[in-house]
């Protein structure tokens, strides 16, 4: 009866946008809700950082009893496995994900962190991305989280073969007020860059950024369009019949984020992070990026962020037919 209620005060209300994402019942998407889901949000990885079972504790209670979760190839479901996931690092080692960028769109959101692993003499072990897409319910507790990070960047790191970043402290970007048209506008644009790929047009993709943007993957940084493009191209010979889909695109003021899945077929030789070549199998795999695009004011994106594990086309765990193997 209460939710009836809240549904007719909504409809007469002027400030409240009325939405019924697929899927998500009894959802009314006021703005006390959508606090509450930007709060919830935020709230994670400062618990999940604190590395006690009193941080997993109230993780858990922030999350409905069948959350389905996705922590880099490994799903689960209901709050258990939730928590068994989450489990603070064995004693010498401290955990931390933290928070660079939460965009809130009604009942989800997408988070940039980076994943800081140290001893506990604060000595840097490895430091990684991690991006995550939060779904919520009508409660605003968590029911459907995926969460991408860099474990092939992440074992170069431990290797020796890729270098660590020096130990700076981590900032939340800000997000522009913008209208709602613009950031209606940078979503189609953020949806574009999968269509361009798709349709063997990867080039067109620079078009969209700024000749100076700043594109962040795999540990590293570099400018300009033509290191944007090469995102899309890399896999061109490698994995020839890759496609890739967009699953969210969301958007607030000036920032946009994609969750996308990317598969192929390894079909000729694959080049490792850690510059090891490995030869071609014939065999596709499944794999889930996310991207995080910050717009100028004449809607070209200046800052590109992609998480996404590139040696996963090595990992049994992302095999799309694990049976056929
Ligand atoms: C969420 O809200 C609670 C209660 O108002 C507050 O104590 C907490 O600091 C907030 N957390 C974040 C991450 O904003
Ligand atoms: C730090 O880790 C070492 C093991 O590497 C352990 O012996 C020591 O007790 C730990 N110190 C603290 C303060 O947890
Ligand atoms: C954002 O801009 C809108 C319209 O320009 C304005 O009504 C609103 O108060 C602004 N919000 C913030 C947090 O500045
Ligand atoms: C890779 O993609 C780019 C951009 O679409 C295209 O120009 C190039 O010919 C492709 N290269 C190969 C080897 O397929
Ligand atoms: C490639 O993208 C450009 C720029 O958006 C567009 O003009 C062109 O029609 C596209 N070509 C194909 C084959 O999709
Ligand atoms: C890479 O660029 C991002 C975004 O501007 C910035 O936060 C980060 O500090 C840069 N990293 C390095 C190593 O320059
Ligand atoms: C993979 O390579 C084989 C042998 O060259 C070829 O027959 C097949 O069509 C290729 N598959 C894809 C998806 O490129
Ligand atoms: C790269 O990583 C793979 C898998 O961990 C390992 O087998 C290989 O020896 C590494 N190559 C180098 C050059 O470190
Ligand atoms: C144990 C702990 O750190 N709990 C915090 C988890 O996040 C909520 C919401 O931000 C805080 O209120 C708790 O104190």
């Amino acid at each position: 009866m209460k939710s009836a209620l809240a549904y007719m005060l909504a409809l007469v209300g002027s400030s409240t946008k009325l939405e019924e994402p697929i899927g998500t019942s009894g959802l009314l998407l006021n703005d006390e809700y959508v606090s509450l889901v930007a709060n919830h949000s935020a709230s994670f990885h400062p618990n999940f950082s604190k590395n006690t079972i009193q941080g997993v504790r109230a993780n858990a209670a922030l999350v409905t009893p069948d959350v389905d979760s996705f922590f880099s190839g490994l799903s689960g479901l209901g709050r258990v496995q939730f928590a068994q996931a989450l489990a603070p690092p064995p004693g010498g080692l401290r955990a931390q994900f933290l928070d660079r960028l939460i965009i809130v769109e009604g009942n989800t959101a997408a988070i940039l962190s980076a994943s800081r692993i140290t001893t506990n003499t604060s000595q840097l072990l490895i430091q990684t991305t991690l991006a995550e897409t939060m779904i919520f319910d009508k409660d605003a507790l968590l029911s459907r989280i995926v969460s991408i990070g860099e474990s092939g960047l992440a074992a170069a790191q431990q290797t020796g073969a890729a270098k660590l970043p020096s130990v700076e402290p981590i900032a939340l970007n800000p997000i522009a007020n913008k209208s709602a048209g613009y950031t209606f506008k940078i979503k189609e644009k953020a949806a574009q860059f999968n269509i361009n790929f798709n349709n063997q047009n990867s080039s067109a993709n620079g078009l969209l950024a700024t000749e100076d943007v700043t594109v962040v993957s795999d540990g590293r940084n570099s400018t300009g369009r033509a290191a944007l493009v090469n995102l899309f191209t890399r896999y061109n010979t490698s994995i020839p019949d890759l496609v890739q889909h967009d699953e969210f695109v969301l958007g607030q003021g000036n920032w946009a984020a994609t969750e996308y899945i990317f598969q192929g077929t390894r079909n000729s030789t694959f080049t490792m992070l850690n510059g090891t070549e490995v030869k071609p199998n014939g065999v596709q795999y499944r794999v889930r990026g996310m991207r995080f695009m910050r717009f100028n004011d004449a809607g070209l994106v200046d800052l590109f962020w992609q998480a996404a594990d590139n040696d996963a086309f090595v990992n049994p765990a992302y095999l799309a037919s694990p049976i056929f193997a």
